[in-house]
């Protein structure tokens, strides 16, 4: 089984790749190499498939090991759980998203989920689903639209992630220093609100300060970008990198290495995930702290579309729930992590 996902996998990032290099410049929507195969109506009617539950999923993109450990938990639950999941990769644009969303509408599926890339410009094809009758689950991102036009959100408290990152930075620094944030994708809900819950809680600290805040897009490689020219533009005077995702920390402790600095001692690293690769750096001593954001969403989501289908009533949050990780333990913790 685990096989098939990966082959499924596989197709899912070769079609990407493809795109990518500009041979497929526009996607023509959900590609259709998903676990059950199952084949777009061709009619313009849509036509709900009474058995099977059928659930179309338009995913971000790949851009973060987060990313991956979701796309592998939907992908796997799906199988698990026999749904018919159709699944598409947006490579971080949301017009392949919108255009994702209005392929699943022809197709007539039971339920759409959608990791939003960016917060806004949701409403036109939310409506759309809305009038074809088909629930919206807003997986792990917000999207800034008004109740009526989405089921449920499943995912974390960013603003709490943002607050707890502050609080542990606060712990080693000893709440004095010079803070440079590396944010993620412009616009998207986890970089919006991860941002405004450290900021909330720096104003306890009054000898903190962030001195330069840019975004890194939530990739590794674009956050060593950031972070070498942030060590350029002050040297000796970073004590703390604050990043809203792992990925980001990761570049950020390469581009310190590069510098002739030390990651984790120099300069302290608190970023937000939980990824295993960041628990090798705890490890290796060049990372500090990593707040934990849960990406194995699989089987909630196929449970709520589940519950959707039936007429159930969901909750409109279906919150995470997670915890701080540490240096000092992540020798042990690292043995449990499953993404
Ligand atoms: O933290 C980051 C990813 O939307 C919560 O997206 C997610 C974020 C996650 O790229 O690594």
């Amino acid at each position: 089984m685990l096989k098939k996902i990966l082959s499924v996998l596989l197709v899912v990032m070769l079609v990407a790749g493809l795109a990518a290099c500009g041979q497929q410049a526009q996607p023509t929507g959900p590609d259709q190499s998903t676990p059950t195969q199952s084949t777009p109506s061709e009619s313009t009617q849509p036509k709900k498939n009474e058995g099977k539950l059928v659930v179309g999923f338009a995913q971000i993109g790949q851009e973060s090991g987060w990313r991956d450990a979701e796309t592998w938990s939907i992908l796997n639950a799906a199988e698990e759980m026999g749904v018919d999941l159709k699944f598409s990769d947006g490579q971080q644009k949301q017009e392949n998203q919108i255009k994702a969303i209005r392929t699943f509408i022809q197709q007539g599926v039971d339920v759409i989920g959608v990791a939003p890339v960016v917060e806004t410009g949701w409403e036109t094809v939310f409506k759309e689903a809305k009038e074809a009758g088909i629930p919206i689950v807003l997986v792990d991102r917000r999207a800034a639209v008004s109740e009526d036009l989405y089921a449920t959100f499943i995912g974390s408290d960013f603003i709490l992630e943002g607050q707890n990152a502050c609080k542990e930075m606060a712990r080693l620094l000893n709440g004095k220093g010079n803070i440079v944030e590396l944010q993620g994708t412009v616009g998207a809900s986890a970089a919006t609100d991860r941002m405004k819950g450290f900021a909330e809680e720096l104003k306890n600290y009054p000898d903190m300060k962030i001195i330069a805040s840019q975004s890194g897009d939530f990739t590794r490689a674009k956050g060593k970008e950031v972070m070498e020219a942030f060590l350029k533009a002050y040297p000796g005077e970073i004590h703390g990198v604050y990043a809203h995702n792992d990925d980001m920390a990761l570049g950020a402790i390469e581009a310190i290495k590069d510098a002739g600095l030390k990651p984790g001692v120099d300069i302290k690293i608190v970023s937000i995930d939980g990824v295993k690769a960041i628990f090798e750096a705890m490890v290796a001593g060049e990372a500090n702290v990593t707040v934990e954001c849960n990406p194995l969403l699989g089987p909630q989501f196929f449970q709520v579309c589940k519950d959707l289908k039936e007429g159930k009533e969901v909750p409109k949050w279906v919150k995470s729930e997670e915890g701080i990780y540490r240096q000092e333990t992540a020798a042990e913790d690292i043995k449990n992590r499953k993404y």
